[in-house]
């Protein structure tokens, strides 16, 4: 099965600067969560599981990382229609600027969108953590003639600072939208919530960041050249002018667009309940299938954390952690409340040897180390007896091997700790 009508569109990412340091050498659909998936399959999986199969995804520079990983894990049939491009911003005879925002994104790609059949284009952002069935929202859309559809969440006063916040009329179309207002402008953009979304003080409606536009006036809306983002100038300028539908959502999402929420995300993963369940079987993740071997595990006391395959773990203590593939983690080491990204690779004893030649730390984490509070990137090799405390208590900070951002302390992609490092 194959949904025709829509074409969906991924945007990838700018330049990423939110999520730096993860960012800095590969894109932001790359980036690695819950220690075996990567960003860019959250839209896609929910994509697919709608039947919406003909998706682009727009990103500022292509790495290798996130091509190969669109090649390996997304392989249609030969009779199907069904693709996952990639678009990275190009520079064309007419065009010698980089993606200035997301509506420019689309704008510049869309020479390779008009190439396919669609009635409806699906804009979606990739740095979301949610389950939803667009088809619904379509349906919607098409029910009520709508030109835009904009997908909704009741939030917070806190946190509609961060969104696109909108009013809405009696028939669910929106009168009134504005991108990211300060704290002392919000009072009277409060709208009518359900009951349960009132007591938690959720009464502000936001804009998702996912969109559903009809074909034509997507192409009439790009033709003027002077707007770059969807938030900032497409939607406002269309309220009053166009249908702009309001589709109410109100199961978990969350943007994990920034160190401390992609942080959270990936540890909330580990609740007992977790608000999103990746063991939901009907709506499965999906990603690269990959052919690792069952994790080791050798005298290690584990609390509420997930652990990927190909693991080698002797660690004493593992709490609230995310331990992602092919990781290494030595005796007596302590980690908590931790994301470990994981390996591309193992290293061969032969590598391993020279290493101790050399008095550099193996790929992992070594022994007796304690790691609290933070994000281990790729590849970072820890040595013995390294302790990261991270926490609100540290100011943020950048080095070449370890950033601070909100407390989350951020180990580099393929950062050396040397033996006795402490934070
Ligand atoms: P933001 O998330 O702040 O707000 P933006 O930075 O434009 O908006 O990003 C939207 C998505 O597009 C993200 O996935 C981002 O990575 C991607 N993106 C940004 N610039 C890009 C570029 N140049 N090329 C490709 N992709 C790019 C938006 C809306 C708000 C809404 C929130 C919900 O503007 O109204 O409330 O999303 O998260
Ligand atoms: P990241 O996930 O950090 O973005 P990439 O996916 O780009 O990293 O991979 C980084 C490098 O690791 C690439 O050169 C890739 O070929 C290499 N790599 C990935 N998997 C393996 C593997 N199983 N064995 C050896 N090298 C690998």
């Amino acid at each position: 099965m194959i949904n025709k009508k829509v074409l969906a569109i991924i945007l990838g990412g700018g330049q990423g600067t939110r999520l730096s340091p993860l960012t800095d050498q590969r894109s932001k659909p790359a980036v690695s969560i819950a220690g075996k998936y990567r960003l860019v399959d959250i839209p896609i999986s929910n994509c697919i599981h709608c039947d919406i199969k003909r998706m682009f995804v727009l990103t500022q520079f292509n790495s290798a990382s996130l091509n190969r990983h669109i090649k390996d894990t997304y392989v249609f049939s030969s009779f199907s229609e069904a693709f996952v491009d990639i678009l990275a911003a190009e520079q064309t005879p007419d065009n010698k600027t980089w993606y200035q925002g997301t509506a420019d994104a689309v704008r510049q790609s869309l020479h390779h969108l008009l190439n396919h059949e669609f009635q409806y284009a699906l804009v979606l952002s990739g740095d979301q953590l949610y389950r939803m069935d667009f088809n619904q929202m379509l349906k919607a859309h098409i029910d009520k003639k709508a030109d835009i559809s904009i997908a909704t969440l009741p939030v917070n006063a806190k946190d509609a600072t961060q969104f696109g916040i909108l009013k809405t009329d009696t028939e669910s179309f929106i009168s009134s939208f504005t991108e990211k207002p300060p704290l002392d402008k919000l009072p009277g953009w409060e709208s009518e919530v359900s009951p349960e979304m009132k007591n938690e003080g959720r009464e502000y409606l936001a804009s998702m960041g996912i969109y559903i536009f009809s074909k034509k006036l997507l192409i009439e809306l790009l033709d003027k050249t002077d707007t770059v983002d969807f938030g900032k100038e497409i939607i406002p300028q269309s309220i009053g002018k166009r249908k702009v539908l309001a589709y109410q959502y109100e199961g978990y999402w969350t943007d994990i667009g920034t160190i401390h929420s992609f942080f959270e995300a990936n540890i909330g993963l580990t609740d007992n309940l977790p608000q999103f369940d990746l063991f939901d079987t009907s709506h499965t993740v999906l990603t690269r299938p990959r052919i690792l071997p069952p994790s080791k595990i050798s005298g290690t006391k584990i609390t509420q954390s997930m652990i990927a395959d190909g693991c080698i773990i002797n660690a004493s203590e593992i709490e609230r952690s995310v331990i992602g593939i092919r990781s290494r983690i030595g005796a007596n080491s302590i980690i908590k409340n931790t994301y470990v990204i994981g390996s591309n690779r193992y290293q061969d004893l032969e590598e391993m040897s020279q290493d101790q030649e050399e008095n550099t730390p193996h790929i992992g984490v070594g022994d007796s180390c304690y790691i609290a509070n933070a994000i281990i990137d790729k590849d970072a090799r820890i040595g013995n007896n390294v302790v990261i405390k991270g926490g609100e208590h540290l100011p943020d900070r950048e080095d070449d091997k370890i950033v601070v951002k909100d407390g989350v302390v951020v180990i580099r992609r393929r950062a050396v700790l040397p033996d006795g490092f402490e934070l």
